[in-house]
């Protein structure tokens, strides 16, 4: 038996993660469930999934509110059979800061041409190649929301010349803003590092193909553009990447994430010497930050507040 109200209960689906820290900490305030009682069940109010099973959430017929474990929500609208309920993702400081840390990390070694220098240590070459100034040196974001306008304030402050992307018209200090279909164009002509920092839509899937690589500014200070994506792995055409990469319209990538994660080990971008791989690490969720919001959340909505950080299903993000 538990001392916990039957009311306001959670269930907690996630998929390829470890629930247990966030079980422990969803229960400190509430009675969590990792399955449903029974074919339906009408004592679960609230949901906190990562890319749950499809149909799992249309058991719940009282279900008020589903939380996502991360800032991107395609892992939940991906289920056919969705109920209506209103979708919260993740909004966080930390999870913010990790992405504004990765960019950070994978800009600067694009710019200080870390590929060229490791190729050098391991041949025992001593040999200092032209270093351009940030300045000289145009970072196109991708995406200018929570995480893009972070990344972008940060890739500032070190000197680079920002450029933002997005689908409305965003107006950020000291950034030169693009956006839809109109913008792309004069956006990837002006961009020497892209980072990609979107949301995967029926818009945007697929958007990282040949056609855009080749967009991007060719005779640029660094000899030929990189790419990042730390966004959504189905975004990227991974043969057109390698391609590009052969051909020479793509110097080098870092790569977060990918069209099938865990990447497949007969994927040439594994050992490709120009392109550098995490394993969908660039930001991840700290149960110990994001579950005190969530139930903090949870009571709010209780005493009657609207809830925060919405998706909007119809844009899909
Ligand atoms: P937001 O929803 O705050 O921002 C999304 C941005 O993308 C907005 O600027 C939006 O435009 C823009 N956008 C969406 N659709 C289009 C389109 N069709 N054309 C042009 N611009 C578009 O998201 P976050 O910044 O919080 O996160 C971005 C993504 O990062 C997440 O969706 C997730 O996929 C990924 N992510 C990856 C992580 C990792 O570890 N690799 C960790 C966390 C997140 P507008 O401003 O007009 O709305
Ligand atoms: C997220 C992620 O969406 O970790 O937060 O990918």
């Amino acid at each position: 038996m538990t001392d916990k109200p039957a009311a306001g209960r959670v269930l907690l689906s996630m998929t390829g993660m470890h629930p247990k820290r966030w079980y422990d900490l969803l229960a400190k305030e509430r009675t969590v469930v990792l399955e449903p009682d029974g074919p339906e069940d009408p004592t679960i109010d609230y949901a906190v999934v990562w890319k749950q099973p499809p149909g799992l959430l249309s058991r719940l017929p009282n279900l008020k509110a589903i939380f996502s474990i991360g800032a991107g929500v395609d892992h939940i609208l991906a289920d056919p059979h969705l109920p209506d309920a209103p979708i919260v993702r993740v909004v966080a400081e930390n999870l913010t800061q990790y992405m504004v840390e990765y960019v950070s990390w994978r800009v600067l070694d694009h710019h200080r041409q870390g590929i060229t220098y490791r190729a050098q240590q391991a041949e025992k070459r001593w040999h200092e190649p032209p270093q351009p100034p940030a300045n000289e040196v145009a970072v196109g974001i991708m995406g200018l929301g929570v995480l893009g306008r972070a990344a972008a304030t940060a890739l500032k402050a070190l000197g680079f010349t920002v450029n933002g992307w997005s689908r409305r018209e965003r107006r950020l200090d000291g950034v030169n803003g693009f956006s839809g279909e109109a913008g792309l164009t004069p956006f990837l002509a002006a961009t020497d590092i892209l980072v990609v920092l979107l949301p995967l839509t029926p818009a945007t899937t697929g958007i990282i193909d040949h056609g855009l690589l080749s967009r991007l500014r060719q005779d640029g200070p660094l000899g030929g553009p990189c790419l990042i994506n730390a966004g959504r792995g189905p975004l990227q055409k991974e043969a057109d990447i390698l391609r590009a990469l052969e051909e020479g319209t793509l110097k080098e990538a870092s790569l977060d994430v990918f069209e099938r994660e865990p990447l497949d080990k007969q994927s040439r971008l594994w050992t490709h010497p120009r392109v550098f791989l995490t394993p969908h690490a660039a930001a991840s969720s700290d149960p110990a930050h994001l579950v005190p919001p969530m139930l903090a959340q949870m009571a709010a909505f209780e005493r009657g507040e609207p809830l925060k950080n919405l998706v909007d299903r119809e844009a899909g993000y």
